[in-house]
């Protein structure tokens, strides 16, 4: 199908913990959208190809070792490598789904129960970065998570830390802040289908409004 003219792209970002099947997802969204004529791209976060994402991956292997600060800040600033080919992206009429963003960095950092590191202080290098037009969590039980296929042997693949992360993902939907007003939970312990389905009503709709003008500009 042709693509139309667009006012913008919109912006949609899949979080969840490991093994939630957001790569699987997010792909089919992406066909999706794409089938019924939009102009799609795809990008995830961490983004291993760059010279930041490089060190990222070093870390994730436990090939390098780094003060919780120092590699929280490596996440955030492997996102604003990408914050300007996004709003780039987005103002040429792309809709963008996004594997990963700024909510996996407060959660999976806040997790790790370093008293200096709080989840304000963890949103605090994101501040300014693309706002997304809709996050979608996909929520699924850790032990659900693990009894898929098991975790891998890369950093924060454990039980007890993916319980912290999914406790404080749903914590925030309780801050009313942007957080919770962007973010929309699927449960994604049903069929790859199922999920499929309710992430095609939670977004199509507004991926239409923001194409069609209706939405202002990108926010931050
Ligand atoms: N992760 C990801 C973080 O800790 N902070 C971040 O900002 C981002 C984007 O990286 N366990 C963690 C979550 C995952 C790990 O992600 C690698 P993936 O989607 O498996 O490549």
């Amino acid at each position: 199908q042709q693509a139309r003219p667009v006012s913008r792209g919109a912006f949609i970002v899949v979080e969840g913990l490991d093994r939630a099947g957001k790569t699987t997802q997010v792909k089919r969204l992406c066909d999706s959208l794409y089938a019924q004529g939009h102009n799609v791209k795809m990008i995830r976060f961490p983004d291993r190809t760059t010279p930041v994402g490089k060190m990222i991956d070093g870390y994730l292997q436990s090939k390098a070792q780094l003060d919780d600060h120092s590699i929280h800040l490596l996440f955030s600033a492997n996102r604003w490598e990408k914050a300007a080919w996004i709003k780039g992206q987005i103002s040429q009429g792309y809709t963008i789904i996004c594997d990963r963003y700024y909510y996996s960095g407060m959660v999976y950092s806040a997790a790790k129960q370093n008293p200096a590191l709080s989840l304000g202080w963890a949103r605090s290098p994101d501040v300014g970065l693309p706002r997304p037009d809709r996050m979608i969590f996909l929520d699924l039980d850790a032990k659900e998570a693990e009894a898929r296929g098991g975790y891998g042997e890369e950093k924060y693949e454990k039980r007890s830390m993916q319980e912290r992360v999914r406790e404080l993902f749903l914590g925030l939907l309780l801050k009313g802040e942007e957080e919770s007003t962007d973010m929309v939970v699927v449960d994604a312990g049903q069929s790859v289908e199922h999920v499929a389905h309710a992430i095609w009503k939670e977004t199509s709709g507004v991926v239409q409004s923001v194409e069609s003008g209706s939405r202002k500009q990108i926010g931050t």
